[in-house]
């Protein structure tokens, strides 16, 4: 699975930090189980595209911020990402057994690994942002912003309907309100971050929320286009899944010219959420349009 071709280059350097970050943070202790130990790495650390760390450090640029400083925060957002898909992947949910190029964490260790696993990830992604993030009450406010994003309004919450409303009739206001939480709110999250740790004024942060929340409906409609009619091999994980499982998809209920239409329009909603930056807006924009143009 290739993902070193996805970003702008000033971007995509910043990809081996934050997998050295990551890295360091999963150098546990002796009392954790080697297999777990084992089985976190191999999720964590396997080739995702890191979009939503680099997301959270670009806000933290064009915010004027420290990238050093905002790290444990990317990382923080990438483990939350990390245990909702080793979750995801169950046989009590989308039965996966490939991702990023490799079998998914069940199938490679076994079920009750993969389950706790995840359940390590969403603890150490909290000690992370409040131990690592300065100064505290910057921490406290990360804190705060993570737990809601992937609380049961958000992420768990968008992620229960998704799995109740498999063959439901087709209904663009229901795919809306789930994909808002299950992928927007983790998204709209990391920019928030980004900008809060580099201290944004009030008007820079709600620009860069609003930005989120249009960016994570794009990713989403591009992501059903993309299992529609991706290559396992580009996505490093099985394409038409939402097919057999019956999931609620864009395409499904837009048809695919004008999921692309509606995707292309909500890239650029985000984009225009952006105006307080005038033109140091560019690296976000940049991500936008790699949003609407990504294969994998
Ligand atoms: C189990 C609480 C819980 C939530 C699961 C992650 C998720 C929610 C569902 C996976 C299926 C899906 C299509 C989710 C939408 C978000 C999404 C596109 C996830 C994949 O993110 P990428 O493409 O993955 O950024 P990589 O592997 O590159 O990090």
């Amino acid at each position: 699975m290739a993902t070193s071709t996805l970003f702008p280059a000033e971007i995509e350097a910043w990809r081996t930090q934050i997998d050295d970050a990551l890295t360091e943070y999963t150098r546990f202790d002796d009392d954790c189980p080697r297999h777990l130990a084992d089985a976190i790495r191999y999720c964590l650390l396997a080739p995702g595209k890191r979009f939503r760390p680099l997301l959270l450090l670009t806000a933290t640029e064009m915010c004027g911020g420290s990238i050093e400083g905002a790290m444990p925060a990317a990382c923080a957002v990438e483990m939350i990402h990390n245990y909702s898909l080793i979750h995801d992947d169950l046989p009590a949910m989308d039965n996966d057994d490939f991702r990023r190029g490799r079998s998914t964490c069940h199938i490679q260790f076994d079920e009750s690994t993969a389950i706790l696993a995840g359940d390590a990830l969403i603890p150490m992604a909290f000690e992370v942002l409040a131990r690592d993030i300065r100064p505290d009450d910057i921490a406290a406010r990360c804190v705060l912003a993570l737990a809601t994003a992937s609380g049961p309004s958000q992420l768990v919450g968008g992620q229960a309907d998704d799995l109740g409303f498999q063959f439901s009739p087709a209904n663009l206001e229901s795919l809306e309100r789930i994909h808002r939480r299950k992928t927007g709110a983790l998204i709209a999250v990391s920019l928030e971050m980004g900008a809060m740790i580099a201290g944004a004024s009030p008007e820079k942060l709600k620009s860069v929320i609003q930005y989120g929340k249009h960016l994570g409906l794009a990713f989403q409609i591009v992501d059903d286009l993309l299992d529609l009619r991706g290559s396992q091999d580009k996505m490093g994980k099985r394409a038409g899944k939402d097919a057999e499982l019956g999931k609620l998809t864009y395409p499904a209920v837009l048809g695919v010219e004008e999921s692309e239409l509606r995707a292309r329009e909500v890239a650029q909603a985000a984009i225009d959420a952006l105006q307080p930056f005038g033109d140091s807006a560019r690296p976000l924009e940049l991500l936008a349009r790699f949003v609407i143009d990504r294969t994998q």
